[in-house]
């Protein structure tokens, strides 16, 4: 009875170990690198399970995130041939401020997803990103395609 107990014990811990494994906020900086400012995402890539959520954070002064495909990386996807994609609209923030806007998308499937910032030539310089690409080099690749 007391084994029984145990295992049963066992069970709901092992069950609530997966449980809070199964689901994961991914944080995605907008417009930061470490403690700087940058026209840049951070991480680039991030590796994501279906149930996680990817939450963009945004910093100064007016970025944004769009989802785009891999071959057109700087136009967003709902313009492209197929299907829609994400868009957090524009974020604009003052340099002193101490509002934290985000934007979080829900993980349902592994294949790669592309986004880029759509303000100015943000994009030209750089400022893409990936959840779940599959070649590790993409991002180096694709600003190589675009001179960057
Ligand atoms: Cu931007």
């Amino acid at each position: 009875m007391i084994v029984h107990a145990i295992a049963l014990v066992l069970d709901i811990v092992l069950f609530l170990s997966l449980y809070s494994d199964a689901q994961r906020v991914l944080v995605v900086w907008v417009g930061r690198r470490g403690e700087e400012l940058a026209l840049r995402f951070s991480p680039e890539e991030v590796y994501a399970n279906v149930g996680d959520q990817v939450q963009f954070q945004f910093y100064p002064r007016n970025h944004s995130a769009v989802q785009a495909n891999f071959e057109r990386p700087c136009v967003p996807m709902s313009n492209a041939t197929t299907g829609q994609g994400f868009f957090s609209g524009f974020r604009p923030l003052l340099l002193d401020t101490k509002t934290i806007a985000t934007f979080t998308v829900n993980i349902t499937h592994t294949d790669p997803i592309f986004f880029y910032c759509s303000q100015g030539r943000h994009c030209q310089q750089g400022f893409v990103g990936a959840i779940n690409p599959l070649v590790h080099t993409h991002l180096h690749l694709s600003r190589s395609d675009r001179g960057v």
